[in-house]
């Protein structure tokens, strides 16, 4: 692999990054990989919880078939983010709100480092696992960094789980919409740190595109979403993404 350097970002990329105004920037869990939070696919691995694939665990049968299993694997992930930082690459896109008219930042993540780096304008697709979310009456729960989190919900009393989108489930209301709307009226996107190939996630790229924007994406390996950019920079986002 060959990594980007600045000297290597072409005049035709700056120039387009110049004259951009309204900016959407997907990113996926690459873009914390530096910060230590473990990707789910990448490097012809796939992530695994106790002999079982992310796949199986990270889904809606497993809510009603073992939620406290369900519980157990996000308590683990939510420990090890307690003590880690944004990187590089969430500071300078928090440092792009100065710098574009308009910036939307449309994650898949939920480990909230775009809003710890200072992002306020961040569309969290796949939800959050500093929440949850009450089972029955969807009544929503802020997870504190220091306290206990809550087990039943203090307005039904039934149980609780993650307030994260699992797969076979339907993405928040609204959320998909608002960045597909984001990714229709933009003129530059950043693809950052995305395998590309969880829908309908992965389709904003293309809207994007076929709204007439310039479509730029950073990751060290390629991607299903590589054929859809006008420019692809190799490299990991925590190096290349401050020298955009
Ligand atoms: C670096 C780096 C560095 C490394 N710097 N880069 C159309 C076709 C087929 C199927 C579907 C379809 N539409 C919907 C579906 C079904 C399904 C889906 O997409 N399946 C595909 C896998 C085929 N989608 C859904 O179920 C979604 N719901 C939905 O569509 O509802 C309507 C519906 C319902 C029922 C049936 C049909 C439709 C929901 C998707 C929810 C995804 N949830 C997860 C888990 C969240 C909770 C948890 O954390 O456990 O979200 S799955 C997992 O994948 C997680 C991620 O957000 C998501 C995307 O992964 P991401 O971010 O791209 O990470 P990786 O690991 O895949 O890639 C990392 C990348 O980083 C790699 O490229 C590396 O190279 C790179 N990298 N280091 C930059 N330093």
């Amino acid at each position: 692999m060959q990594s980007v350097l600045s000297s290597n970002i072409s005049a035709e990329l700056r120039r387009r990054i110049n004259d951009a105004s309204r900016v959407l920037v997907l990113t996926g869990a690459g873009v914390s990989a530096e910060s230590g939070v473990p990707t789910f696919r990448g490097g012809g691995n796939s992530a695994v919880w106790k002999g079982m694939p992310f796949d199986v665990i990270s889904s809606a049968g497993m809510v009603s078939r073992d939620l406290p299993g369900v519980w157990e694997w996000f308590d683990y992930r939510r420990e090890l983010l307690k003590s880690l930082t944004p990187n590089p690459a969430h500071e300078a896109i928090a440092r792009w709100q100065d710098r574009f008219r308009g910036l939307t930042v449309v994650t898949q993540n939920i480990d909230g480092l775009h809003q710890l780096a200072g992002s306020k304008k961040v569309i969290e697709l796949h939800g959050s696992i500093w929440r949850t979310r009450c089972v029955t009456c969807n009544s929503r729960f802020a997870i504190s960094r220091t306290e206990e989190r809550r087990s039943v919900c203090a307005d039904c009393g039934d149980r609780l789980r993650p307030d994260v989108v699992l797969f076979g489930e339907m993405l928040p209301p609204g959320a998909f919409e608002m960045a597909a709307e984001q990714a229709a009226q933009c003129d530059l996107c950043f693809v950052i740190g995305t395998s590309g190939l969880v829908y309908p996630a992965a389709g904003l790229p293309e809207i994007a595109k076929a709204a007439g924007a310039c479509v730029c994406e950073v990751n060290p390996e390629r991607t299903p979403l590589s054929f859809v950019c006008d420019f692809v920079l190799t490299g990991k986002a925590g190096e290349v993404v401050p020298l955009l």
